[in-house]
């Protein structure tokens, strides 16, 4: 498949199709039942509108403590490996040998959004990230290395696939809104993303 790309980021549209979606939910349900979705705090002591739980070695958290990756889900229990699926597309998109050690599942209801940021909480900057965007339609913006300067805006839709590799990788980057109802992949709405990192 030939990608659109957008500062660098690699845009694999429709990477998923419909069955692959269905089947890719079906294996969420069975990370969520061993670690439920819950709303990480900010440092500042703020709850994120977006939902979140993962899967793999490594979680992503954030408390008052700050952003981090944690070994286990708050309830205590480790987190449950990252499906198949999952990790089959990251090594065909990637070319790896070496397996993401975190599948971060972010799920958005109608009024989530996530803030402009730079994902930096990992070891080593070098090794590409992978996002699946499932459900509602997602405005995606990509901004640049520093902070400030313009952005560019595009819609993720359900079966579409990001992989940021490169200088693409310290972009910063965030989710405006969701176009609620859009798609009917969720029974009650809802965006979910997918993102796989290299973590240690
Ligand atoms: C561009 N998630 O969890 S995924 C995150 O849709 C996060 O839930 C968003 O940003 C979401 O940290 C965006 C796409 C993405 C992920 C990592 C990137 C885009 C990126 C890293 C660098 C540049
Ligand atoms: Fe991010």
């Amino acid at each position: 498949m030939q990608p659109q790309t957008l500062r660098g980021a690699r845009i694999f549209r429709g990477a998923l199709d419909p069955a692959a979606q269905q089947a890719l939910l079906t294996d969420l349900r069975g990370v969520q039942q061993q670690a439920p979705l819950f709303s990480p705090e900010t440092r500042w002591g703020r709850k994120m509108s977006v939902q979140m739980t993962s899967a793999g070695k490594y979680g992503w958290y954030s408390d008052r403590r700050g952003y981090r990756y944690e070994p286990r889900h708050p309830g205590g229990q480790p987190w449950p490996p990252i499906p198949g699926a999952v990790l089959d597309l990251w090594r065909v998109l990637t070319g790896l040998e070496r397996q993401p050690d975190c599948c971060l599942i972010n799920f958005y209801g109608e009024a989530a959004r996530m803030g402009l940021h730079q994902d930096r909480d990992e070891a080593d900057f070098s090794w590409p990230v992978m996002s699946v965007s499932l459900g509602d339609d997602g405005l995606f913006r990509i901004g640049n290395e520093a902070r400030g300067g313009k952005t560019e805006s595009i819609w993720l839709q359900s079966g579409d696939v990001l992989l940021l590799t490169g200088p693409s990788r310290m972009l910063h980057h965030g989710v405006d809104r969701i176009r609620f109802g859009s798609s009917s992949l969720l029974a009650n709405g809802g965006r979910i993303n997918l993102t796989c990192r290299v973590v240690d």
